[in-house]
């Protein structure tokens, strides 16, 4: 897959798109992630990417032309991708937004600035705008960033062939369970008995339980979209029934 990044910030991706799952991924030639630079395409003298807002008020903003400009030289080489601006009006990103983006040969995600972007740029140049939750940045990057991130998880091969996205966290819905590791005892804290039976039935049906039971605890509201067999609403019926008996 092939993200490009419109940015005038295009240092800031450095030490993210190198280090970790992506810089890996990267060398491995499953993920392409180039930045292109917004400012040399400014037709101003001095470079310019922002002006003053028409009709007054406080900040400024983007200006359409080196963007316009900047979009059709990343169209050009990629053409038929998916040009996504990052702004707080967005759609918002979720698990299964970063699952439906992952299928896609190519994105280009531009980074806005100051108090936003001239409308007629967002209008003309980008296919729509994603949102990674309700706060506003200093800038977009850190959301292209997270973006990023959160997509090639679903690339193939990215995990690792052991790994997969849909093990973890929010692919069925669900909190994840507590894990240890190495040492059992790390004085006087214990790891939980049955993760050392060797009983993988039991661990199985320990680490649903644990699951269920964060997310009953930590975010109810995420039930109502789970995936849950007969064994799981029976466990929840358990757990509401053991937390009500708490004091
Ligand atoms: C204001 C994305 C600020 C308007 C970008 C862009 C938050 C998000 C910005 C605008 C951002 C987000 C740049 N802040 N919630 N800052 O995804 O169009």
């Amino acid at each position: 897959m092939t993200i490009e990044i419109l940015t005038i910030f295009p240092e800031m991706f450095d030490s993210v798109f190198s280090s970790s799952i992506l810089g890996r991924a990267r060398a491995q030639g499953l993920l392409d992630l180039r930045t292109r630079d917004i400012r040399p395409y400014s037709a101003s003298k001095h470079k310019n990417t922002d002006d003053y807002p028409f009709g007054g008020g406080a900040g400024m903003v983007m200006m359409a032309q080196p963007i316009m400009d900047a979009m059709a030289a990343a169209s050009a080489s990629l053409p038929g991708a998916r040009r996504i601006y990052l702004g707080p009006r967005g759609r918002k990103l979720s698990t299964g937004v970063a699952r439906e983006l992952a299928r896609q040969e190519s994105l280009i995600l531009l980074c806005g600035h100051y108090e936003g972007v001239d409308q007629r740029a967002l209008d003309t140049c980008t296919d729509e705008e994603i949102s990674i939750g309700d706060y506003i940045l200093t800038g977009g990057e850190l959301a292209a960033m997270v973006l990023v991130d959160c997509v090639s998880r679903f690339v193939p091969g990215v995990l690792g062939s052991a790994e997969s996205p849909e093990e973890e966290s929010f692919s069925d819905g669900l909190l994840e369970y507590p894990q240890y590791t190495r040492p059992r005892d790390l004085n006087g804290l214990a790891v939980p008995d049955v993760l050392l039976s060797g009983n993988h039935a039991d661990i199985r049906r320990w680490r649903r339980r644990e699951s269920l039971a964060a997310t009953l605890r930590c975010r109810p509201d995420l039930l109502e979209g789970a995936v849950l067999s007969r064994d799981d609403q029976k466990m929840i019926k358990e757990l509401e029934s053991e937390c009500s008996s708490e004091s």
